[in-house]
């Protein structure tokens, strides 16, 4: 169950004051790994009580920046660019909470992202929660960090406005990329409000300045009722592909996805997605639901999807505590955000 035992990295304090190493290594087997490498091990339910302990994602080792990290789970705590219901800026730490129940190993597809990958979660963004634009200011600086040491970030939002200062340090090292965007919305309004800047206009923006290669854009799960009778319109004459949730209905994703894969090819690709592609039927707590979407299952097939793309970056948006009584939604987020991990270049798969 825990390979290299005597190697892992633990820093928390919850985790090294529970058992001993020692007596931890009698009830584990081990496992070789690789000269020189430290990987961080999420402790087992078996032997350190899951409730217990400072709520860091999937209770990985805290740590103060990404240098050392392959990937890193970062949280971006506003909700400032939300049009309708708020609450998202409490997403990353709720999502932090559920995933305690979160495992090391991919039981669906064997894959073993902590034998591959050091993974830890950074903590979030010190965002401005009175300046929108102050916050967007922050978040692009604070990736710029993050992606220098060559760290691959897990962004927990907060509002979708995250994306567009995400996508301008991703593309300032990796040039544009191909975007796999799930959503009930195309996030591609122009103005709202007067306002250029909000969880509606986030891809306008990134296609204006140049972040996206338009024609590696895929919109999937799109619905709900339009300010138009052709709401997709803008999307396609741009070069998007622009796949609404009927055409999602009733089947596997599976083949849409290898589709996409070969139209990637060697692309950086980032995948950005809102929980609300969801139906509110299994993600309630989010801003802005609309009826008939995905189902979850359809979810974990769109993220397995991009196994083999070069994915330089991945985001979960839009969860929103407030309205998500039973937790579940943000059990949800912390469960793909798990699957995005596994998907990731280089991770090792049984
Ligand atoms: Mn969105």
């Amino acid at each position: 169950m825990f390979p290299c035992w005597n190697k892992l990295s633990f820093k928390s304090a919850a985790v090294a004051n529970f058992l001993s190493l020692a007596s931890q290594r009698a009830l584990t087997p081990s496992r070789a790994c690789s000269p020189g490498k430290s990987f961080n091990i999420p402790p087992s339910a078996e032997f350190e009580a899951r409730v217990s302990g400072i709520p860091t994602m999937a209770k990985l080792p805290y740590r103060e920046s990404a240098d050392g990290l392959d990937a890193a789970f970062v949280g971006v705590p506003i909700d400032t660019g939300t049009s309708n219901r708020p609450g998202a800026r409490f997403g990353p730490r709720q999502i932090r909470v559920e995933s305690a129940l979160l495992r090391a190993y991919n039981s669906g597809t064997n894959a073993a992202p902590y034998e591959s990958l050091v993974v830890a979660d950074i903590g979030d963004v010190n965002v401005n929660l009175y300046d929108l634009k102050d916050s967007l200011r922050r978040i692009r600086e604070a990736y710029r960090k993050i992606l220098a040491t060559g760290c691959i970030p897990l962004t927990m939002g907060g509002d979708h406005t995250i994306t567009y200062p995400i996508l301008q340090s991703i593309a300032e090292k990796h040039g544009p990329v191909g975007l796999i965007h799930v959503d009930a919305h195309t996030d591609t309004s122009d103005v709202v409000l007067g306002e250029k800047f909000s969880h509606a206009t986030t891809f306008r923006r990134c296609l204006e300045e140049g972040l996206l290669s338009p024609r590696n854009v895929v919109q999937i799960g799109m619905r709900g009722t339009g300010y138009s009778a052709d709401a997709y319109e803008w999307n396609r004459i741009k070069g998007f592909r622009v796949i609404p949730a009927e055409e999602c209905w009733h089947k596997s994703l599976a083949p849409l996805m290898l589709q996409i894969r070969d139209k990637m090819g060697s692309t950086p690709v980032y995948l950005s997605f809102d929980i609300d592609a969801l139906d509110p039927g299994f993600a309630p707590g989010t801003g802005t639901p609309e009826i008939a979407g995905l189902t979850p299952a359809q979810a974990v097939e769109i993220i397995r999807g991009c196994r083999r793309m070069k994915l330089v970056g991945c985001d979960l948006v839009e969860v929103s505590p407030p309205y998500d009584t039973t937790g579940n939604t943000a059990l949800l987020a912390a469960n793909l955000l798990f699957e995005m991990l596994c998907v990731l270049p280089k991770v090792k798969y049984y």
